[in-house]
């Protein structure tokens, strides 16, 4: 008995810590960037490594940026030679994995571009936790094939 009320407080405090902090830190990103939009059209897609470095699972629901109408997430699948796209509700890491966001697999798919994109530019992307926290991840335009 004594042992559960242990529990109890524990998981209160750590939800209590999740509110009051809303940024984030549950994963680590690296090389993000996104793909230059080919001739000005307004939608291109972005990639980056994420890694769950928290032990706990934790689960992407949404991805968004000041600059972006609408980010879907999306996993490329080659099926007899025809490659298509298909949409994902989220991307969920358990502790400790890495998922590598790239061309031709796994992609954020960045539509309704509010500024022209150019290689060198900077573009800001929020990750959204289904805790409700979320995380600011800086990622670079560069030139890149189209897929
Ligand atoms: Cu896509």
């Amino acid at each position: 008995m004594r042992g559960f009320k242990i529990v109890g407080l524990l998981i209160i405090v750590s939800s209590v810590f999740g509110c009051s902090d809303m940024t984030s830190s549950l994963v680590q990103v690296r090389n993000a960037w996104v793909r230059e939009p080919p001739g000005g059209h307004p939608i291109t897609g972005a990639y980056m490594e994420i890694t769950n470095t928290s032990n706990a699972i934790c689960e992407i629901i949404q991805v968004s940026s000041s600059k972006v109408g609408r980010v879907e997430i999306h996993q490329t699948e080659h099926d007899n030679g025809t490659m298509r796209m298909r949409k994902i509700d989220s991307l969920k890491l358990r502790p400790g994995e890495q998922i590598i966001l790239q061309p031709g697999g796994l992609h954020l798919m960045l539509m309704d571009l509010a500024d022209d994109l150019k290689a060198g530019d900077i573009l800001m992307l929020l990750l959204h936790f289904s805790d409700g926290t979320k995380q600011q991840v800086e990622s670079s335009v560069r030139k890149g094939t189209y897929e």
